[in-house]
Order: structure tokens, then C-alpha cells, then sequence
């Protein structure tokens, strides 16, 4: 046996003893491109997920709406700060990692592809989107790299603040006028099949969940976790007296889970090739945000420069 080899062996026993790695242990180089692929995803994930909320910031229908729709988005940039810094971990460089956000060649979620017309898909995003990012994430706080897991706890927290947020807004519009009522409908309608999208393709077409589940680095396979949020979120649009925009959902006796309608896997690959309805909206506006911060760096740099010499000034003098 080769001392690769060997060295793989260890660590896949190491894993196996649920053991988390932490950032200056040996690990395979084929774990460490994973991870930052996963997280660095997962990060611009939460940097463009701000923009089809914060488009609703200033039009939010009262104060208190307006406070926790800024008090969410503020909670996104700080998942993606975290994320990124948990990137750093495995020696991944920031400025790579944003620069291929801002090019275009790195994915971030499907999800925030798709348009938010009305108030209601404010309310939609945090029902559903944020509860299908609990349902990944949950399982993410037990994923084998240290870091990564923890910053998962404190993101959950959060989320579920999301959740509620959202779900909140959709009770308020459910309960009220038909043309509210409608308004919760219409974003159900638009949201439900693009959320059901986020957990990535099925298991038979992820090519990266075998070794990722081996890796511990996923704990539960797409389709698992697809299938839990189904059933997680079917009761509370029931509660809501709204309507799941799937004529073939139905509940299996046997299973005790809902069968439900096929996905459209086509209209998924294409939002993640980059052509979804708003797509280019989306780099865009992410491309002017970072153009227009670069005083904001520049400037903390300088900063920085200036701390750093007056430390090695006095470390002089000392
Ligand atoms: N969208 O082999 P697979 C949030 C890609 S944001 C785009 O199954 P894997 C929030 C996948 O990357 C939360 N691409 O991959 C923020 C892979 O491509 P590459 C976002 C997708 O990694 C603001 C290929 O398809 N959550 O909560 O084993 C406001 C094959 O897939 C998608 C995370 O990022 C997709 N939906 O599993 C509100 C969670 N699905 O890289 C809310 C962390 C798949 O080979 N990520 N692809 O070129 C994960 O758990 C996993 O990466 C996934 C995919 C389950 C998403």
C-alpha cells in the first residue's frame, strides 16, 4: 500500500468516527476542491440571494415589514461573509472566488433566477425557499469539515427566522382579501416548482453525491431531503388553505411521504447554465454593487496598511 493510500484510509476512518477535520489536518486534495466548490457556491448563493428581496426593501407595506425584510437581507451578506471565511480555511482565496461569481463561471443557486413581481413572493421566498434551505442546512450542521458545520449552526438559527418571516407574510395574505388571497396563490404557483429545484438533481443525475456522502461532506441525498421538505410543507399550506400547484401529489400510505409530479429538469439546467429569466439581471446588478464598493475596499485596505505599520513601528521601538 501506497502512503497515499494509507493516508486516505486514515482519514475515511477518521471520518467515519464522526470525527469533524479541522483545517490543519491532512485531508485528500479531492476533499478540499469539493468543499471549496460546495461552500464558495454556497456563499454567492447567499450574496445573490439579497438582491430579489432587497429590490423590496423600500416598497415593504409597513415599517415592521420593512425592519424584518432589512433586518433578513442584512443576515444574508453576513452567511455569505461567514462562508466565504470558512472557504479561506481550506486556502481557497476570496478575491478568486468573487471574481468567479462576478464572471460567471462559478454557480451559485437556481433559485435566484426567477423574478418577484408582487409582495406575496417576499412572503413565498421565506416560506419556502428559506424552508428549503433549513432542510439542507440542518443536515449541513453535521457535515464532516469543522468549520463549515459550525458556521452552519448559527446560519440555521437565522433561517429560521426567515422562515417565519415569510410564512408570516403569507398568513397575513391568505387570511385577507380575495385579491390577497390571490396574490398568495399566484406566488405559491411560481415558487413551488424552483424551490423543489434547490435540493439539485435527482440522485441517479448528482454526480457528486457519492463521494460527498462517503466524504460525510452531505449527510442525506437530494432527493431525501426533497422528499422531507415536501412533507414538511405540505400540512402548512394546507393550513393556509392554498393550493400546491401539483396535481399528482399525493399521499403514499406505505411510504408514509408524498409522492409528487415530475420535475422539470430542463427549465433547471437551464437557469443553471445561465439562462433563466433573470439571470443576467441578477450578474448585473451583483457586477454595479461590486464596481461601485471598490472605494469601500480600497479603503479599508489602506487602513489596514496603516495599522500594520504603526505595529512594526512600535515593535521597533520596543
Ligand atoms: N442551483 O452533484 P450535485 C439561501 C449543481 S441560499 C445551482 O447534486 P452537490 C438563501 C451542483 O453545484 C442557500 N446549481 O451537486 C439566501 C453541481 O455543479 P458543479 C443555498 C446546482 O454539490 C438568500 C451540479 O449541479 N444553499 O438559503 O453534491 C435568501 C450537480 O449537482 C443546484 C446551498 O448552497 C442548484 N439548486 O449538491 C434566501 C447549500 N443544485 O459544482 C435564502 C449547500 C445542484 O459540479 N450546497 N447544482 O459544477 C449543497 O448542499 C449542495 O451543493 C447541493 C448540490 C445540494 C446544492
Amino acid at each position: 500500500m501506497t502512503k497515499e493510500m494509507d493516508m486516505m484510509e486514515q482519514f475515511q476512518q477518521y471520518v467515519d468516527g464522526e470525527n469533524k477535520v479541522e483545517p490543519k489536518h491532512w485531508m485528500p486534495e479531492a476533499y478540499r476542491k469539493t468543499l471549496i466548490r460546495q461552500i464558495s457556491q454556497h456563499a454567492h448563493s447567499e450574496v445573490v440571494g439579497m438582491l430579489p428581496e432587497a429590490n423590496w426593501i423600500t416598497r415593504a407595506p409597513s415599517l415592521r415589514r420593512k425592519v424584518a425584510l432589512l433586518a433578513k437581507v442584512q443576515d444574508e451578506a453576513g452567511h455569505g461573509l461567514y462562508l466565504y471565511s470558512a472557504a479561506e480555511t481550506l486556502a481557497a482565496d476570496r478575491k478568486d472566488m468573487i471574481d468567479d461569481l462576478l464572471s460567471g463561471k462559478a454557480k451559485y443557486s437556481s433559485i435566484f433566477n426567477y423574478p418577484t413581481p408582487t409582495w406575496a413572493d417576499i412572503g413565498a421566498i421565506g416560506w419556502l425557499v428559506d424552508g428549503a434551505a433549513i432542510a439542507n442546512q440542518v443536515m449541513l450542521c453535521r457535515t464532516s469539515y469543522g468549520p463549515y458545520a459550525r458556521a452552519m449552526v448559527k446560519i440555521c438559527k437565522e433561517e429560521s427566522f426567515h422562515q417565519r418571516q415569510g410564512y408570516e407574510i403569507m398568513m397575513t395574505l391568505a387570511k385577507g382579501s380575495p385579491e390577497q388571497k390571490k396574490m398568495a396563490q399566484d406566488a405559491l404557483n411560481r415558487w413551488w416548482w424552483p424551490s423543489l429545484m434547490m435540493f439539485g438533481p435527482t440522485d441517479e443525475h448528482s454526480p457528486n453525491s457519492a463521494q460527498s456522502m462517503k466524504w460525510k461532506i452531505k449527510r442525506k441525498s437530494n432527493d431525501e431531503l426533497r422528499e422531507e421538505f415536501i412533507d414538511k410543507t405540505v400540512p402548512q399550506a394546507e393550513y393556509l388553505n392554498l393550493t400546491i400547484p401539483d396535481k399528482d401529489l399525493k399521499w403514499n400510505e406505505d411510504r408514509q411521504s408524498y409522492d409528487h409530479g415530475e420535475i422539470d429538469w430542463d427549465e433547471f439546467y437551464n437557469v443553471i447554465k445561465g439562462r433563466g429569466k433573470c439571470n443576467k439581471q441578477r450578474m448585473a446588478a451583483r457586477n454595479k454593487a461590486h464596481e461601485e464598493g471598490a472605494w469601500v475596499r480600497e479603503a479599508a485596505n489602506a487602513y489596514a496598511e496603516k495599522q500594520e505599520a504603526r505595529k512594526q513601528k512600535q515593535k521597533g521601538a520596543a
